[in-house]
């Protein structure tokens, strides 16, 4: 009898062990690999563990159904997209519903229409052509936050472009135009919102951004950039005081020679960024870092970041990635409801020992 009662302990610890192993929020079902490869040549001496992927292909199709729209997974509003934590779409004016125009597009769809690799199902996204400098026309926040928290993460998707997207700078040749597309930080718990904050509940931070560049002597480049958010969190909305560590990574060939967007996310194929952040070993101790590549090309690293700094008052280590991300860009005029569309899929999360 007593041995029967042993069993039966045994039989229950198996099935609490089971029963929270799939309560378990960090792994969606949609699983990528289980293997780690095609990774950077820079990291393939260091042990990277994968803590999130998805590759959309088990999600159900989903896009927005109002132009403002936000759910989380706390409150149980986005069980729709199994695995991420939040998701915010803003700033979709020319939305089917709301403009009862059919021809419109949602900016958030997930579904098979551009599946890399042709089958399953990827992330496609609009953005929109209005508004000025500082205004974003699309501004899609796609989050996934961690239980606990990391001091170096390596992230890395795919992105493509359709064909002939258009950059109001290249054509003008001048005013703004970026795509913060991928971001890696630290959240304060409860936090959803994308915002700064008083209190720097969001930071450290750093974020890169696809940026097509017209230069003054008529060249043309595309460059993925990273922006830092480090110390003193409370007033570092952006670091740009010396020693930043911000990145330029412009993108070129082998011979060194810069490519423009034609030749990079212009082509309508494709293409991997990563990002690595790093934080520095001890509040104060400028060692954090950042690298940024472009299919698997090393674009740019800093070594010498101050996330955390000494007044730092308590533990920031990074536990949110979020995909998709701002875009600002107006190629057409507000009135003729233009947008344009790109796409993500295979979203890895490694940490980085
Ligand atoms: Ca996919
Ligand atoms: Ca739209």
């Amino acid at each position: 009898m007593k041995y029967s009662v042993f069993s039966l302990y045994i039989v229950l610890l198996g099935l609490s062990i089971l029963f929270f192993s799939s309560c378990n929020n960090d792994k969606p079902s949609s699983v990528v690999s289980d293997t780690i490869s095609n990774i950077p040549t820079e990291l393939q001496s260091l042990k990277l563990t994968s803590i999130f992927e998805d590759n959309f292909d088990a999600q159900n199709d989903f896009e927005n159904p109002t132009g403002n729209y936000s759910c989380n997974t706390q409150d149980g509003s986005c069980s729709t997209i199994e695995g991420w934590t939040s998701l915010q779409v803003g700033n979709d004016r020319f939305h089917p519903v709301d403009d009862n125009d059919p021809n419109l597009e949602a900016n958030f769809q997930l579904s098979m229409e551009q599946a890399r690799g042709g089958t399953g199902k990827a992330l496609k996204l609009y953005d929109e052509s209005f508004g000025n400098s500082g205004q974003w026309g699309s501004d899609i926040l796609l989050t996934k936050k961690f239980d606990q928290g990391y001091e170096d993460l390596y992230v890395e998707m795919w992105v493509k472009f359709q064909p002939n997207y258009r950059w109001h700078l290249l054509e003008s040749g001048h005013g703004q135009n970026s795509a913060k597309i991928l971001r890696i930080g630290h959240r304060q718990e409860g936090s959803f919102s994308s915002t700064f904050g008083s209190n720097g509940g969001y930071g450290p931070l750093t974020f890169t951004n696809i940026m097509a560049w017209a230069s003054n002597n008529a060249n043309e480049w595309t460059l993925l950039t990273g922006a830092n958010r480090c110390a003193p969190q409370t007033t570092n909305y952006l670091c740009s005081d010396n020693g930043s560590g911000g990145i330029q990574g412009f993108i070129a060939n082998d011979g060194g020679d810069r490519l423009g967007w034609a030749e990079t996310f212009g082509d309508g194929q494709w293409h991997k960024i990563g990002m690595r952040m790093k934080l520095n070993s001890a509040p104060g101790i400028t060692d954090g870092s950042l690298m940024i590549w472009y299919d698997d090309q090393l674009l740019g690293e800093s070594r010498f970041i101050d996330w955390l700094g000494t007044d730092t008052m308590d533990s920031r280590l990074l536990n949110s990635v979020i995909v998709c991300g701002n875009m600002h860009n107006y190629p057409e005029p507000e009135a003729n409801q233009f947008e344009q569309w790109y796409a993500i899929d295979d979203v890895r999360i490694f940490s980085v020992q």
